[in-house]
C-alpha cells in the first residue's frame, strides 16, 4: 500500500469513526426524542403518532347542505315537463344568469336598498342573491329572470304547483330584523304593462322554524294562491319581487338562492 493509499484509508477510518460517533450521538438524542414521542424502539426509525384529526363540526355550511338537499339541484336546462321534479330558474351559478334586478325604498335619502348577486353568500358558499335594506317604511326589490328582454319573455308556470326558494335573513339584532308580517313575495308577468302581478304571499307563513334565526330555510309557495290575483298570467312569469314594510328603522340582509318551480 502506498503512503497515499494508507493515508486515504486512515482518513476514511477516521471519517468513518467520526461518522459512527456522530450517528451514535444522534441516535442517542433521537432515542430520547423517540421516548418522548412514544416511538417504536428501533434506534433510528420512528413512527410519530399524531392525535386523530377533530371531526368536522356542524356549521352553516352543513345547514346549507341540508337545505340544498331539500331544495334539489336541477338546472335551468331541465324542461318544464309534467312529472319533472323541478325547474331551477336561478341559482347564480349556472341557471338564470341573464337575470337583472332593481331595488328601491320609500324614505329617501335616509333609506338604502340594493339587490344583486354576490359570490359566497349562497347555499354551500355559492353565488347568492343579496337584498340589503336600511331604513323605515317600504323597502323592496325585484329579480327579473330575463333582464326585461325580450319584452314578452316569460316562464309558463301553469304545469307547476309551487315556487320554491332558499332564504336566509341576517341582522345585527332582533329590533333591526324585518317585520315578518310584512315580508312579502310576489311574481310579475310580462304580457301587460300594468297589473301583471300575482297575489302577495307572506314568506313566514310558508317556512318551517324561525325565519330570523340566521340559518337557511326553504320557502315553498303554492302557485294556486299566487295565481289568484286578477290580471296575473301564470304563463308569462318573468320576475320575483320581495317587499318589506316597517314603521321602525330596520337594517338587514336577505339572501336568496336556488329559485325553482316545482311540480309538487
Ligand atoms: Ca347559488
Amino acid at each position: 500500500m502506498t503512503q497515499s493509499a494508507e493515508g486515504s484509508r486512515l482518513l476514511n477510518d477516521d471519517t468513518g469513526s467520526a461518522s459512527r460517533r456522530r450517528s451514535r450521538k444522534m441516535c442517542g438524542l433521537t432515542s430520547l426524542v423517540l421516548l418522548l414521542l412514544d416511538c417504536t424502539p428501533a434506534p433510528c426509525t420512528c413512527i410519530i403518532k399524531f392525535p386523530p384529526l377533530p371531526t368536522a363540526q356542524p356549521c352553516t355550511a352543513t345547514t346549507s347542505d341540508a337545505v340544498r338537499d331539500r331544495v334539489g339541484s336541477s338546472g335551468l336546462g331541465q324542461t318544464a315537463n309534467i312529472g319533472s321534479a323541478s325547474k331551477m330558474i336561478w341559482d347564480g351559478d349556472a341557471a338564470g344568469l341573464t337575470a337583472k334586478g332593481w331595488a328601491d325604498c320609500e324614505k329617501k335619502p335616509q333609506c338604502k336598498s340594493s339587490l344583486a348577486p354576490q359570490a359566497g353568500v349562497g347555499l354551500k358558499a355559492s353565488v347568492g342573491l343579496k337584498f340589503r335594506a336600511e331604513g323605515e317604511g317600504w323597502i323592496g326589490g325585484g329579480w327579473n329572470l330575463f333582464g326585461w328582454w325580450p319584452t314578452d319573455a316569460g316562464i309558463d308556470t301553469s304545469e307547476f304547483k309551487s315556487l320554491r326558494l332558499a332564504i336566509r335573513i341576517e341582522s345585527k339584532d332582533k329590533t333591526l330584523a324585518p317585520d315578518l308580517g310584512a315580508l312579502i313575495v310576489s311574481l310579475k308577468c310580462s304580457n301587460k304593462k300594468d297589473g301583471c302581478q300575482s297575489q302577495n304571499m307572506k314568506v313566514a307563513d310558508y317556512v318551517e322554524g324561525n325565519l330570523l334565526d340566521g340559518n337557511w330555510h326553504v320557502v315553498k309557495l303554492p302557485l294556486a294562491e299566487l295565481n289568484k290575483k286578477e290580471g296575473f298570467d301564470p304563463r308569462k312569469v318573468w320576475e320575483i319581487d320581495l317587499n318589506t314594510w316597517s314603521r321602525m328603522t330596520k337594517d338587514f340582509s336577505v339572501y336568496i338562492d336556488d329559485i325553482a318551480f316545482e311540480s309538487e
